[in-house]
């Protein structure tokens, strides 16, 4: 276990109550230069700007989605030890894939990038057939480059909306709904991510988040890794209506700050 990188009760409390954990600084540079350099290299090379909807409808660089220097940021940083800290005493499934998320400047696009409007990952996305749920327990996106400000193509978050979310999907939603937000939720204010490389958000998977266009003159990059409870597929839909079924003892804390 690498020290100091689990979940600290503070940050569990926050994770409670907002959903995410944002830890500056996370992953060292030793981590993220190869994973960067890696990256760029695939911008600069492969890149090909006719499947710029395909890219970010699932992954930039997808032959690059099991390589160990990309691998290693959730692997060899501690990354693994926090998310697993947040379903304790439950365990994860292994990480053995990377997303690798790139908003292109908008300077560099011949076309338009698609946006993605608020959303929880794996329901109704509007690439696959709404009844086809690819739904996780928590997500880490690492930042592998500088993020100054929302235009800059940041990832934006709505702090608390996991709690909304699991509502609508108790009281509202039904499988094979379009509908990827209710409109209450669109509606709510949304926090930039805006850091450095190396900066690190977990997000709890009903958290809506959405993302833009990036007015910076450089790409910017993100690894997202998808974890999931080791029990995840048997639990796929109560995890959709119940936000703690996969971490037994936030569920305790929860409890706890609704009394
Ligand atoms: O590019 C981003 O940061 C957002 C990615 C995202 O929301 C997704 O892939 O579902």
């Amino acid at each position: 276990m690498i020290q100091g990188m689990e979940v600290s009760n503070d940050e569990k409390r926050q994770f409670v109550r907002e959903g995410f954990v944002i830890r500056r600084g996370f992953v060292s540079q030793a981590l993220t230069e190869p994973a960067k350099r890696l990256v760029e290299q695939w911008y600069r090379n492969s890149y090909d700007a006719s499947n710029i909807e395909k890219y970010t409808q699932k992954t930039f660089a997808p032959d690059l989605g099991s390589h160990p220097d990309l691998l290693n940021v959730y692997r060899s940083s501690g990354l693994a030890e926090a998310t697993a800290s947040l379903v304790s005493p439950d365990h994860i499934q292994a990480v053995s894939t990377v997303q690798v998320q790139i908003r292109v400047p908008d300077s560099a696009l011949s076309k338009a990038q698609p946006e993605k409007t608020m959303h929880v990952d794996g329901v109704s996305c509007p690439h696959l057939d709404p009844r086809e749920l690819r739904t996780f327990t928590l997500i880490a996106g690492v930042l592998l480059s500088d993020v100054k400000d929302a235009n800059g193509g940041a990832l934006r978050f709505v702090p608390g909306g996991h709690v909304d979310m699991a509502e609508w999907f108790r009281n509202e939603w039904a499988l094979g709904a379009s509908d990827q937000v209710p409109d209450r939720v669109s509606r709510k204010p949304s926090v930039p991510f805006v850091g450095k490389t190396g900066d690190l958000i977990i997000m709890h998977h009903l958290v809506p988040h959405a993302v833009g266009s990036n007015s910076s003159g450089t790409p910017r990059i993100m690894l997202y890794f998808r974890v999931k409870h080791v029990e995840h597929e048997k639990l796929v839909l109560d995890a959709l209506r119940d936000p703690w079924v996969e971490y037994p003892e936030l569920r305790k804390l929860a409890l706890q700050t609704q009394n």
